[in-house]
């Protein structure tokens, strides 16, 4: 009798420690708007790696996936209500949430004297109040976008050519004469296939995760901007945390945003493999390179100080070049 006692006093004490554990451990749920294990996804899930085996017994992510989970222009919206926690995402995809956020595209310094001139915490204020979410990590920067194409062109005119876009390159490829049609990455392969757009918007890397190397004859160059994506955690699912758990991810998007400044070897290597898969590049060179590039970024920022006339100016003043 004794021993049945005790057995049982002993299992009440290792139910208890393991209720115990279980309470202090937290889950959150993590999504990204790009498909999984692709370019852009790929440093995301480094992040959830890094933070599922640091905060083993105190936090964990659980990755939900990418767009089969949900449609990508929808992210923004879920991370901002809750239904998800933590979400790798890029400015565009939320304009309508954010509208300054498209703004991260025409950024000039990179992301270490951005944190240091203000411009980060400006930013990282706007998506505290109009997404209530903390903005915890760009980890893709320096890396510029193009213009493919299935149709050539000798000169910065885009006039008769369909472009898929998104409100990255909207502005500019209007400016330049295109007629746009925007997409989410998943429906380029098929619009391609079938015509209905002679091209799209894309930075330099990423092309062959969705085999769209297969449906692309041309690469203009310059590449222009600088593409963004970041690492959101929902400011409600934040405060709930406790300071060793908060160091988790802290400390997690610290070493994401250091190991950013190597994007250059991968922006290298793509431009080889494009030129290996007969991607063929349409170079502008002098004058027309100069007026291409000005463009992008005149008619970019004319769009986001449209969109955003009280917070445009100063969002000009933290990330453009000055002369
Ligand atoms: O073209 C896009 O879908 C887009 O806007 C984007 C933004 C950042 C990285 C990759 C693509």
């Amino acid at each position: 009798m004794r021993q049945v006692l005790s057995m049982s006093f002993a299992a009440c004490l290792l139910a208890a420690a393991a209720g115990a554990t279980n309470a202090e451990e937290v889950t959150l749920k993590g999504i990204t708007a790009f498909a999984e294990q692709t370019f852009y996804s790929r440093g995301f899930e480094k992040f959830i790696a890094k933070v599922n085996a640091d905060g083993k017994g105190i936090i964990q992510i659980n990755y939900v996936g990418g767009p089969k989970a949900m449609p990508p222009f929808e992210v923004g919206n879920a991370l901002k209500t809750g239904v998800v926690d933590v979400a790798n995402d890029t400015g565009s995809f939320f304009t309508n949430l954010v509208p300054e956020a498209d703004a991260w595209k025409l950024t000039e310094r990179p992301m270490s004297e951005l944190r240091r001139n203000g411009g980060f915490d400006f930013m990282a204020k706007i998506y505290d109040q109009k997404l209530n979410a903390i903005l915890l990590v760009r980890h893709i920067d320096g890396n510029p976008f193009h213009l493919y194409l299935n149709k050539p062109i000798t000169k910065p005119d885009l006039t008769g050519l369909k472009l898929r876009i998104t409100p990255v390159y909207r502005d500019f490829f209007q400016a330049l004469g295109a007629t746009v049609v925007q997409t989410a990455p998943g429906e380029v392969y098929t619009a391609l296939e079938r015509g209905v757009v002679d091209g799209y918007g894309w930075p330099i890397t990423g092309i062959f995760d969705l085999g769209w190397q297969e449906k692309t004859k041309y690469r203009v160059d310059p590449g222009f901007y600088s593409a963004e994506v970041s690492i959101l955690i929902n400011k409600n699912a934040w405060a709930k945390l406790n300071d060793a758990q908060k160091k988790v991810i802290s400390d997690a998007a610290a070493w994401l945003e250091a190991q950013a400044q190597d994007i250059g070897k991968e922006n290298a290597a793509d431009t080889e493999r494009q030129k290996a898969a007969g991607i063929q590049v349409i170079a502008f060179t002098g004058e027309d390179a100069k007026f291409y590039h000005d463009k992008a970024y005149e008619a970019g920022w004319v769009g986001v100080l449209k969109q955003n006339p009280e917070t445009g100016p100063k969002l000009k003043e933290f990330f453009a070049k000055s002369d």
